[in-house]
């Protein structure tokens, strides 16, 4: 059902082609729909509106303008107003995550809900067009919404020998990225691949694979790294776009503050064993069991900038990396993600004192022993005492051998951190 109605959605573009006179007529009139306009036409109700809004705030909760009110009902009576903005979505290297995670939603009406509040007119992944038909299903949709549409762009873009590695219609990608990019209103690029790069660019970079920030470097962009990134971070920067033609205050690196603003260890749920020392040592072994935290296997969380450890995936608890027992790779940072060795510890640079309350610890998962259930009860006696060695770990090295994986040297930013040696040691033996 909603492949079939992605499918009807965009392939209404390709039909376009057609020279069919009612089909452009229509398409004159998308930019004067508005959302409800729309969810009424195609039968969506008002509760799954309103409980996507609220979705929203939950995910936005500062730092985007439509999301800067007080319930959801008045979100959704704000957006519903909105005229549906068009949107050109290419395609370039990258391995179609970005698109997964938008549509592979656990709610069974998200994605039919998103292709209601967005106009796709084109996404070569999703289109049933192709060929010719597609080629002129773009050319119109640009023609026709120039200045006014977003580009989105997923993947990265190859820039060696001439572009001659990946090319649309006949021509390199970066030239259609140029001419389609050009003309939009505004380009969002989506996951890190479109943002820097992403593992095309990973060593030994075959194709000279790049952002569109380093093709496009005066255009309108916002980066949305992440692989893939969180969909919810692209639907606020296109829906404020769309209601107010303003963009979310950006970082440096253009990412929008109001999702790349903290850091994934200050919120993370494996924080207080980070604080405690309690560290997995290998995967599968009893501290992995028990969600201890997994700096020592290589968890580049607390360098990295991203809301995953608030906003899970597709609408589960605990779906992200670090709550499926992986450690975070800092696919949302450039010098991190397909730079630095997955299973790499790395130097902690901006650590502050740690929280005075800690988020709720993951439950145990595998099956535990008996001798497991004892060493929880050590586990849970090291957390009582969580603070105690918090407040020392800033001026003492930690090093508590009662406790199964005993805490390494770590170095932080704190004046006096105090470890024998960096634990910058390395990939380690035991990933
Ligand atoms: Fe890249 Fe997105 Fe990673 Fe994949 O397309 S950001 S490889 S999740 O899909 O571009
Ligand atoms: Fe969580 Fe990683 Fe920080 Fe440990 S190092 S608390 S697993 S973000
Ligand atoms: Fe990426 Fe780390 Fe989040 S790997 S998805 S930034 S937990």
């Amino acid at each position: 059902m909603t492949k079939e109605l992605i499918l009807n959605s965009v392939s209404r573009s390709a039909e376009i082609s057609s020279a069919n006179v009612a089909e452009n007529v229509r398409a004159e009139t998308v930019l004067a729909e508005t959302i409800d306009q729309r969810l009424e036409r195609c039968g969506v109700s008002r509760r799954a509106f309103i409980q996507f809004c609220s979705s929203l705030m939950i995910a936005a909760p500062f730092g985007l303008a439509i999301t800067d009110k007080k319930t959801p009902e008045e979100v959704a009576a704000g957006l519903g107003k909105v005229a549906r903005l068009p949107v050109i979505w290419l395609c370039f290297q990258d391995c179609s995550g970005c698109t997964e995670t938008l549509l592979n939603s656990s709610h069974p009406d998200l994605a039919d809900l998103i292709m209601n509040v967005i106009s796709l007119e084109y996404h070569e992944t999703l289109m049933a067009g192709s060929g010719l038909q597609a080629q002129q299903a773009l050319s119109q949709a640009v023609e026709k919404y120039s200045g006014k549409y977003i580009c989105v762009v997923e993947g990265s873009i190859p820039t060696k020998d001439k572009g001659v590695y990946m090319k649309m219609a006949g021509r390199p990608a970066m030239e259609a990225l140029a001419d389609v990019g050009g003309k939009a209103g505004a380009i969002v690029a989506i996951g890190s691949c479109a943002a820097w790069g992403g593992i095309p660019s990973a060593d030994p970079d075959p194709t000279g694979a790049v952002g569109v920030t380093d093709l496009l470097p005066h255009q309108t962009i916002v980066n949305l790294p992440g692989c893939p990134p969180n969909p919810y971070t692209l639907l606020g920067v296109l829906l404020q776009y769309a209601d107010t033609a303003t963009l979310p205050e950006m970082d440096d690196q253009r990412r929008p503050k109001f999702a790349f603003d903290r850091d994934i260890h200050d919120q993370c749920p494996r924080r207080a064993h980070f604080d405690a020392g309690h560290f997995v040592k290998q995967f599968g072994d009893q501290g992995h069991r028990e969600g201890w935290c997994l700096y020592e296997m290589g968890c580049k969380g607390p360098e990295t900038h991203a809301g995953c450890s608030t906003r899970h995936f597709n609408e589960i608890p605990d779906v992200w990396p670090i709550g499926i027992g992986a450690p975070c790779i800092g696919c949302t940072e450039k010098s991190i993600a397909f730079r630095v060795p997955m299973f790499q510890v790395i130097q902690i640079h901006s650590l502050a004192a740690p929280p005075t309350t800690y988020a709720g610890i993951n439950a145990p998962q595998g099956i535990v022993s008996p001798l497991a259930t004892g060493l929880v009860g050590i586990a849970v006696g090291a957390l009582a005492g969580a603070g105690f060695v918090a407040s020392r770990r800033f001026s003492t090295q930690r090093s508590d051998d009662s406790i199964p994986g005993s805490p390494p040297p770590i170095a932080t930013g704190t004046p006096d951190p105090g470890p024998s040696e960096g634990p910058d040691t390395g990939p380690k033996a035991s990933a």
